[in-house]
């Protein structure tokens, strides 16, 4: 490809025109790309660096842990520990925020991530991710749980990183959302996906169907309208996808449009929704809403919910404007 774009350059570019972003904010990019390369290196090596296979512990949300959910966690605390850009981070896989050391400098910017989402599929060779979401920190503090704790609306940039047939990372920093491939040659991503947009409509729906059951009226009537196809008041084909990995779903809807849900559901009252606010829904909202798209709890926009807690779940329903803005209109209709 001529005139390749490196993520680099493009994020330079960006800061020169929008100037209230600073230098640090591209080194600090800088270093999550760097940690998302060795994570890219290890999942694509796969067995033959035995890094497959359950881990015999549980994280924080009482889920088993694969080798590679540790291995990933602490690429991602080592790679952003000691450069300064940082006041702090939260992960899926550690119970309270992490400290930076104190023989390193604190910098202005707090990072929370999931550093490999999707981890059920890793054992079987299908994409797998990791998702961060960025936040200004207080200068010169040590972050408090509560710092954590704000409103998706606040982030200031969030990204994704798919690890799939090639390496993907895309990116919001509240001007609208790119995509960039992972260059194995030279080591670099490049702009390969300006501007994504999500189309408004849609006839592709992603849910776990064998929760149905358990699933509130809104979304059941909705599914039961899409599965009536051509016969049903929808007068349309639907066509169904789950990949079971949160990445994948969003990219593919990012690509061509769909709808995805994870809504609340019965089976167990201590977990009644699966994903994690905020550093799974509230980042792919910002891509989402960045890139034309809707993401809502069904009752809330996500990027409004206010944090309870560090490891909070919620209900996320995603993707072709219009799709998600019927479902919102059938939970306020009470179906
Ligand atoms: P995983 O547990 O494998 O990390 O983050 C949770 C998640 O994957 C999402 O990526 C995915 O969309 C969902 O769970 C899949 O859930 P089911 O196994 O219930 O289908």
């Amino acid at each position: 490809m001529a005139n390749n774009v490196t993520m680099t350059q493009f994020l330079i570019e960006q800061q020169r025109e929008y100037p209230g972003t600073s230098g640090t904010f591209t080194l600090l990019l800088n270093d999550i790309v760097t940690a998302c390369k060795q994570i890219s290196h290890k999942v694509n090596r796969g067995n033959l660096i035995g890094v497959l296979g359950s881990a015999e512990s549980e994280n924080v949300q009482g889920e088993v842990q694969k080798k590679l959910d540790i291995i990933t966690n602490e690429i991602m605390v080592d790679a952003l520990s000691w450069t300064g850009h940082l006041a702090g981070m939260v992960s899926e896989e550690v119970d309270e925020p992490i400290k930076i050391p104190p023989h390193y400098p604190k910098g202005k910017y707090l990072v929370l991530f999931d550093p490999l989402d999707g981890s059920s599929n890793i054992d079987i060779n299908l994409t797998v991710g990791t998702i961060f979401s960025i936040l200004r920190a207080r200068e010169g503090v040590d972050p408090e749980p509560e710092d954590f704790l704000r409103k998706g609306a606040e982030q200031v940039c969030a990204g994704f990183v798919l690890y799939g047939p090639s390496t993907m990372m895309v990116l919001t920093t509240g001007h609208g959302v790119n995509g960039f491939t992972l260059d194995q040659d030279i080591g670099e991503f490049i702009l390969t996906h300006s501007n994504m947009t999500i189309p408004e409509d849609t006839s592709e729906f992603a849910i776990n169907m064998s929760n149905q059951r358990f699933w509130e009226e809104p979304v059941r009537h909705y599914i039961d309208e899409c599965v009536q196809g051509k016969d049903g008041p929808r007068g349309k084909n639907f066509n169904m996808r789950w990949i079971a990995s949160l990445v994948a779903e969003v990219y593919r809807i990012l690509t061509r449009g769909g709808i995805f849900m994870y809504p609340y559901d019965t089976r167990d009252p201590k977990k009644p929704c699966k994903l994690r606010l905020m550093y799974e829904a509230n980042p792919v909202a910002f891509i989402v809403e960045q890139a034309g798209g809707a993401c809502t709890t069904g009752r809330e926009r996500m990027l409004d919910v206010k944090p309870q807690s560090l490891h909070q779940r919620v209900p996320v329903i995603l993707g072709s404007k219009n799709e998600v803005e019927r479902i919102v209109k059938y939970h306020q209709e009470g179906w």
